[in-house]
């Protein structure tokens, strides 16, 4: 489960003020009221998305404040009302309005949630007139917008955790059966939070490399274990090239085994990755050997589209 929680202020706009103006020009000396009303302030809504995985968005935009409406003019100009904004947040983002305590969740990607409502325009003096007063030099203000401060929440359960130890092209396979760009690097330990995207409506996790020991604390330790506890599958991503798949294979293995042995019964797909890098007879062979674990092994490199769709058919199967 991957938790994300973030503050957020958010303010819709302010409602742009009436004018109070009179009529003016060469034929008119004192002409009668004629300022118009202030537009609306731009509200603000919240909207699902799938386009949307985390909220990493937030942590550096700590404040979203939408459009004031313009102010009324003379000759009765109506002031512009301003736009609305949409925040786009990912499925299951749940939003708490700290003040009133007020807890909304974001379930859908078809229905805006209006979350801050723009001020309204102030009326021009022009409609306050009337048979007792024929020249009103007031108009309204334009009303605030409002403001919220909130905290947005996200627990992603993954339905698919991918695994294995460091350097085995589990970001990779994120990259590329999923829209999250996690970070690909040529070297252990590239990863250092999990990443998670979607398979259509399927959240996918990759998770830092477990090495032999990282149960004591070896690499980045096994603590974000606990992120795929909740997986409905696992693939185990092998690389093709490695010497000794079976070691690989079991030093994972033994490394959940000491954080929660739950991890072993869970519905496992074993994937030889790279095949690009290894001849066809290191592959069947590899495959020989992790076939004997009793559980379904695939082989795949990014740049096989056919393997990748081999893949996708499997885990969605197995969803
Ligand atoms: N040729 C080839 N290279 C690959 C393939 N998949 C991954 N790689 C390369 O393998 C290296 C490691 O890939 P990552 O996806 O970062 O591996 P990781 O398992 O996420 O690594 P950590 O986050 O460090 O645990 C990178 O240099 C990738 O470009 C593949 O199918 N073919
Ligand atoms: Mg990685």
């Amino acid at each position: 489960m991957l938790v994300d929680n973030i503050n957020l202020y958010i303010k819709a706009g302010k409602g742009g003020d009436g004018a109070a103006t009179f009529l003016r020009n060469s034929q008119t000396a004192k002409g009668g009221p004629d300022g118009g009303n202030g537009g609306s302030g731009g509200n603000i809504y919240f909207q699902g998305s799938t386009n949307v995985n985390d909220l990493r968005e937030f942590r550096y935009k700590k404040k979203i404040i939408a459009e004031d409406g313009v102010p009324g003019k003379r000759k009765k100009l109506f002031g512009k009302n301003a736009s609305h904004l949409t925040i786009y947040l990912p499925l299951g983002t749940r939003i708490t309005d700290t003040l009133s305590g007020n807890v909304i969740e974001i379930i859908d990607t078809t229905t805006p949630i209006l979350a801050a409502k723009g001020g309204k325009g102030g009326r021009g003096n022009t409609e306050f007139k009337s048979a007792t007063n024929q020249a009103p030099l007031f108009a309204e203000k334009g009303t605030p917008g409002e403001e919220k401060k909130l905290l947005l929440e996200l627990r992603l359960i993954a339905d698919v955790g991918l695994i294995g130890l460091p350097n085995s092209g589990k970001s990779s396979l994120l990259a590329v059966l999923t829209n999250a760009t996690p970070k690909i690097g040529d070297y252990p330990f590239t990863t250092l939070e999990p990443n998670i995207g979607m398979l259509g409506v399927h959240p996918i996790a990759d998770i830092p490399g477990l090495i032999e020991g990282a149960s004591k604390g070896r690499g980045l330790g096994i603590a974000f274990l606990k992120h795929i506890e909740k997986t409905k599958v696992l693939v185990h991503c092998i690389d093709s090239i490695n010497e000794n798949v079976e070691k690989a294979y079991e030093t994972v293995r033994h490394e959940f085994a000491q954080h929660n042995t739950s991890l072993l019964d869970k519905p496992e797909i074993i994937l030889l990755t790279k095949t690009d890098l290894a001849d066809e007879s290191t592959i069947k062979k590899n495959i020989k050997i992790l076939q004997k674990k009793g559980k379904r092994v695939l082989a795949c490199s990014i740049y096989d589209q056919n393997s990748l769709g081999i893949l996708k058919d499997e885990l969605r199967s197995l969803l």
